[in-house]
């Protein structure tokens, strides 16, 4: 699976959406290139052309865009126990 992840940029991984997704990878192992965004969601030019909305989290996914942190993780559940690409 290709990841990668639109990410704040609060410097933990237990304070916020973005950090509970993180770990949520790691979690399933897999391998991520995380981007870390502007503050402002009007600076987000990227994270709105891929989602059509500026809230980080965003996963892209085998080339999906996905937002919200409920609805990545659920997306990851669905995967487990599918083979590793
Ligand atoms: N319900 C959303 C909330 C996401 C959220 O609060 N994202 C923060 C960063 S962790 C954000 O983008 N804040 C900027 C803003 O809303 O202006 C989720 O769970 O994904």
């Amino acid at each position: 699976m290709s990841v990668v992840l639109y990410r704040c940029r609060t410097p933990t991984n237990w304070l916020c959406p973005c950090g509970r997704v993180a770990r949520a990878l790691r979690g399933a192992g897999e391998e991520v290139q995380e981007m870390r965004v502007p503050w402002r969601r009007r600076d987000r030019a990227e994270v709105q052309a891929l989602s059509g909305q500026a809230t980080v989290p965003v996963a892209v996914i085998d080339g999906d865009a996905i937002c919200d942190s409920r609805r990545i993780v659920q997306h990851l559940h669905k995967g487990v126990g599918r083979d590793a690409k």
